[in-house]
């Protein structure tokens, strides 16, 4: 599982010192603060952005009012073609766009991101937006329903994938026809100021696509408090997912919520351990486990429990951990705070008295003392009543339980208050359909880790997973509202 490292970014084309995009316009923050972006791999700082706040908040979302009208009255077709032209500058700046997310995200280049793949769907979706014919209590009368857009929306996202991320809120809500106002994260703004620039350049019209960098705290929670924005869309953690829901609240304004997850890999005595072992491991692994779907927790039949952990830990210890620009698959997490809240839960585990058989630390090394590392991790007999089996750690960190049979690998995969993706591994079809009707999860995979690259497949959680989708045709409908007209003619 070599994965290659990104090119260099300094100079990309792509990025403006200091400017957020507001209206069309590349602009600094109302009040002149910056962020610095930084490598998490490196502590190089790559670039400044805004601190952007309330008042930055206010002028996108006017922005996106000035250019609601037109925008929800361009033809359906013609604002699929300009997503789709959108696409295509993505695809011709792809080299670019993953170097800035590698280095950003501060890991190795996963290869070329999907977002020209996801943009393309959903351009075709613009111009399907349909809606009924009703029936009528007398024939002088049309009963009908319009989907529209809602106007002025708002998407906070977060900085593991933030590339894919933008492109998941932005598509869906400008093919609909609505305006956007989006905070990337503050860990890792630049790719989605990126993306946003090729918008513009594909056409797009200035105030469709606004761009607020800036904390969470400040331009994040602007952003649901703000009244007239008339739909809201939130990725990242549960805690912050309820403050953005409360303030939604406040204004009685509709919300989709993606929070993160504690996805199960189920594998059942008649797997196919070649297939589930790298799988498993890569799925922890990648983004150095970073990532809402990935699998952190293996239920696993007793019968082959050794034999599970001992090749788990052997695929694991071959993943090679290091700064972005050396050959690693494996780079640090986001920042210092991510770094000690995974530091503590493996030290947590051990406390709750999981067996520690990998990694458990940083680690050690000259190369390792800026950016913040931690080692591919592995316990084995994980209680389902730990926290490390409960609670989302977003590190390479995979418990593994062993369980007597299926009812009691599927009671354990259900026994958590996540439920965004859910894996099973077997030969066995009958128990492929019981799982992939009895787990509770958003996103059900057979014999695969992420999922098998399902096109269109909607994604979101269930419980507290956060609720509606992004992705697939519906990540589209989501960002309409329906308005039923009665159609009477007058004097026929
Ligand atoms: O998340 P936050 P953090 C989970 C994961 C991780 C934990 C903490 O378990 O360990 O969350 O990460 C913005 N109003 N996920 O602290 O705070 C913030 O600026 C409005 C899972 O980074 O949720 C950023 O843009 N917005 C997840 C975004 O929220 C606010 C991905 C996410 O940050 C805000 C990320 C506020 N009051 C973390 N405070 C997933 N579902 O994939 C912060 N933000």
């Amino acid at each position: 599982m070599t994965i290659a490292p990104p090119g260099p970014v300094a100079g990309s084309s792509l990025i403006i010192d200091d400017a957020q995009l507001i209206g069309g316009d590349w602009v600094r923050a109302a009040d002149g603060r910056t962020i610095d972006v930084i490598n998490p791999a490196t502590g190089e700082v790559l670039a400044r952005v805004p601190r952007g706040g309330a008042d930055d908040v206010e002028a996108a979302v006017r922005a996106g009012e000035a250019a609601f009208p037109a925008w929800r009255d361009t033809n359906a077709t013609a604002r699929g073609a300009l997503i789709t032209r959108w696409a295509q500058l993505i695809d011709e700046h792809i080299a670019d766009l993953d170097a800035l997310e590698s280095q950003e995200v501060g890991r190795p280049s996963w290869g070329p991101p999907p977002m020209s793949r996801i943009l393309n769907f959903i351009a075709g979706q613009a111009d399907k937006v349909q809606g009924l014919t009703l029936p009528t209590y007398t024939p002088d009368a049309i009963g009908l329903t319009l989907r529209e857009p809602y106007g002025v929306v708002g998407a906070v996202i977060p900085w593991n994938a933030p590339a894919p991320m933008f492109v998941n809120d932005v598509g869906p809500a400008i093919a609909a026809g609505n305006t956007i106002v989006i905070k990337p994260a503050e860990d890792a703004p630049l790719t989605a100021l990126a993306l946003a620039k090729l918008a513009l350049e594909a056409g797009i019209p200035p105030g469709v696509v606004n761009v607020v960098t800036g904390y969470g705290h400040e331009a994040g929670a602007a952003i649901p408090a703000h009244p007239r924005i008339r739909r809201m869309s939130f990725t990242g953690s549960p805690d912050t997912g309820s403050l953005v829901m409360a303030a939604c609240a406040k204004n009685l304004t509709p919300l989709h919520l993606e929070l993160g997850g504690k996805s199960p890999q189920v594998i059942l005595a008649d797997a196919d351990l070649d297939a589930a072992i790298p799988a498993i491991a890569m799925g922890i692994t990648l983004n150095t486990g970073q990532i809402c779907a990935a699998g952190s927790r293996v239920v696993v039949d007793r019968r082959i429990h050794a034999e599970v952990v001992q090749r788990l830990a052997e695929r694991m210890s071959q993943v090679k951990v290091g700064p972005w620009h050396q050959q690693v698959n494996m780079g640090p997490l986001i920042n210092a705070k991510q770094q000690e809240r995974v530091l503590k839960y493996m030290q947590l585990g051990q406390e709750e008295g999981a067996d520690l058989v990998l990694g458990g630390g940083r680690p050690s090394g000259a190369e390792f003392e800026r950016g913040f590392f931690v080692e591919p991790t592995l316990f084995d007999n994980v209680d389902p009543s730990m926290r490390i089996h409960q609670e989302e750690i977003f590190g390479p960190v995979l418990g593994v339980t062993p369980v007597a049979d299926a009812d009691e690998a599927l009671a354990v995969a259900n026994g958590t208050d996540y439920g965004l993706v859910a894996s099973v591994w077997t030969r066995d079809i009958g128990r492929a359909v019981q799982f992939s009707r009895g787990l509770q999860a958003g996103q059900v995979a057979v014999n695969a880790a992420l999922g098998a690259g399902v096109i269109g497949g909607p994604f979101g959680g269930y419980k507290r997973s956060g609720f509606g989708r992004t992705m697939g045709a519906d990540a589209v409908l989501d960002y309409t509202q329906v308005k039923t007209v009665s159609l009477r003619g007058t004097g026929a």
